[in-house]
């Protein structure tokens, strides 16, 4: 069974290239979703990408993931920060849960430094612009166990010799 994946974008994300290219960068979200369907297309696997700017609406996409998808990756944006509600609905969901953003959100100002979705996450990627999604899409599948045999090797990972 190919697998799937849902990317979730959080508030303002809508407004990626458009505003703050000097923080964000000039890439659209729109062109960031194309880039992720054209590595689906590449890894046989299939992507649902939805932004929102409502917490109760990223909390029930996350909800609808259960059964439907395998690997969530999210860009909270400004509810990392803030969100009890996305952390519960994170704890719920049972497959890799990758947080992607596109600054090092480590190199910012106090408010923008201190992710809490991050502790129900697997892994946090922060950082490498628009490369984050693709560097998750690829930890996802690969931590799923479905990378193409096609795939060179060193991007399956080191596997433990038996
Ligand atoms: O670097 C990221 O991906 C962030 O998640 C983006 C959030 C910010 O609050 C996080 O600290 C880091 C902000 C998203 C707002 O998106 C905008 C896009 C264009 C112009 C203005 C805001």
């Amino acid at each position: 069974m190919a697998a799937k994946i849902m990317i979730l974008n959080g508030p303002n994300l809508n407004f990626l290239g458009i505003r703050e290219p000097h923080i964000y960068g000039s890439t659209t979200l729109g062109e960031i979703e194309a880039s992720c369907q054209e590595l689906a297309g590449t890894l046989g696997i299939t992507i649902s990408f939805h932004q929102s700017n409502l917490e109760g609406e990223l909390v029930n996409l996350i909800q609808s993931a259960h059964g439907k998808a395998d690997a969530i990756i999210m860009n909270p944006a400004a509810y990392s920060f803030t969100s009890i509600a996305l952390i519960d609905a994170l704890k719920i969901f049972e497959g890799p849960k990758i947080e992607v953003h596109i600054s090092n959100i480590h190199a910012r100002d106090e408010l923008h430094r201190h992710s809490i979705t991050s502790t129900a996450s697997t892994a946090v990627i922060c950082g490498l612009g628009p490369y984050g999604y693709i560097a998750a899409i690829l930890a996802a599948v690969q931590k799923l166990g479905k990378l193409p045999d096609k795939i060179p090797a060193s991007l399956h990972g080191l596997r433990a010799k038996v």
